[in-house]
């Protein structure tokens, strides 16, 4: 006994990340259908020891479907969301276009499980930006003991954020300053992406930060707490998986770092590597594939009264994206849905 459940956007990374971790985490599927736009039709996706063929999504019926997991763009989502949520399937959307709706929840397990009763309003909900995922797993169980007021977070973001063809654009602009006679200039990013560093991620905004870096103010604020104050410079790295951030926290109490290690020790979906020995650290390469968040680097800011600083680390692709959408398929199903 189980549910029914579409992935939409099934041959995409996060899609196939999906997938993977549906299956890894043996979420109990009655029946699955890989779902893609006309120009994917026809390609193959695996699920366990079983392929699936993918289906159309615009002429897909929802109607019976328990939960479609959606991982395509927002304009994609803005067509097929509202047709799927109607059909009586719940959406668990991974596009920015829902997060900020007063009437659709946006949830990460480990920290606002109960925000999910509001999801019947419009039968969706929304799955964090990956850069915000992994911040508020390591924020959440520190704010709990002493209230965060500020934070000011620098990212280091893998190439896999922007997709297929960000990996593709490093891996060919990679090879290319090796054979110069193959020159693949920048066209996914705004600059060369290999060997260099790109501190631009998303459009502008009027005053100067970029969309990204107000996607981690605005989320932060709706799923932790709104009175905390979010500074980001979010960063294009040329690593293909695993999202890094350097995270400085002025509290409103003083937290010593040991008991900010035992916490964040205690606390769910996070791994504390923290040793004060050469690799005692994570780095992005170490997380690919992990369900954890990982946090290293934690110290004392001795500049401000209640300072720490840390280090955190995760798959961009799972807790970031796919991770955190089956498992809010999990809550959703151990809170509200009936098993087929
Ligand atoms: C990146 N964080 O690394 C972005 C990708 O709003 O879900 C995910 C964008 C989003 O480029």
């Amino acid at each position: 006994m189980g549910y029914k459940i579409a992935v939409v956007g099934a041959t995409g990374n996060v899609g196939r990340e999906m997938l993977n971790i549906l299956s890894e985490r043996a979420f109990p599927v009655d029946e699955i259908a890989a779902l893609a736009s006309r120009r994917s039709l026809g390609s193959e996706v695996s699920f366990g020891d079983t392929t699936l063929k993918t289906q159309d999504l615009a002429t897909f019926d929802f109607a019976g479907w328990d939960i479609a997991l959606f991982a395509v763009g927002s304009d994609a989502t803005k067509d097929q969301a509202p047709r799927a949520a109607k059909a009586g399937c719940v959406v668990i959307d991974n596009s920015s276009l829902y997060r900020y709706d007063p009437d659709v929840p946006l949830i990460v397990p480990e920290i606002n499980a109960d925000a999910i009763e509001g999801y019947s309003k419009k039968n969706i909900i929304a799955n964090p930006n990956c850069s915000t995922a992994q911040m508020v797993v390591a924020l959440k169980p520190l704010h709990d003991r002493t209230r965060i007021k500020r934070v000011v977070v620098s990212t280091y973001q893998s190439v896999s954020g922007a997709g297929k063809d960000g990996i593709d654009e490093l891996w060919d602009q990679t090879k290319s300053i090796y054979n110069p006679t193959d020159d693949k200039p920048a066209t996914t990013f705004t600059k060369q992406i290999a060997f260099n560093v790109i501190p631009h991620i998303g459009g502008f905004m009027e005053d100067g930060s970029t969309q990204e870096e107000w996607k981690m103010v605005a989320e932060t604020k709706k799923i932790v707490d709104p009175s905390i104050k979010v500074t980001a410079t979010c960063v294009r790295v040329p690593v293909f998986v695993g999202h890094s951030e350097a995270i400085n926290i002025e509290f409103e109490d003083f937290l010593d770092e040991e008991e900010a290690r035992d916490i964040l020790r205690e606390a769910p979906g996070v791994m504390v590597i923290d040793k004060r020995e050469d690799g005692g650290y994570v780095s992005p390469t170490e997380c690919v594939g992990d369900f954890a968040t990982f946090i290293s680097r934690i110290r004392q800011d001795s500049t401000i009264d209640n300072g720490l600083n840390l280090w955190c680390v995760s798959d961009n692709l799972r807790k970031g994206a796919a991770l955190n959408a089956v498992q809010i398929a999990e809550l959703l199903g151990s809170r509200f849905l009936k098993k087929g």
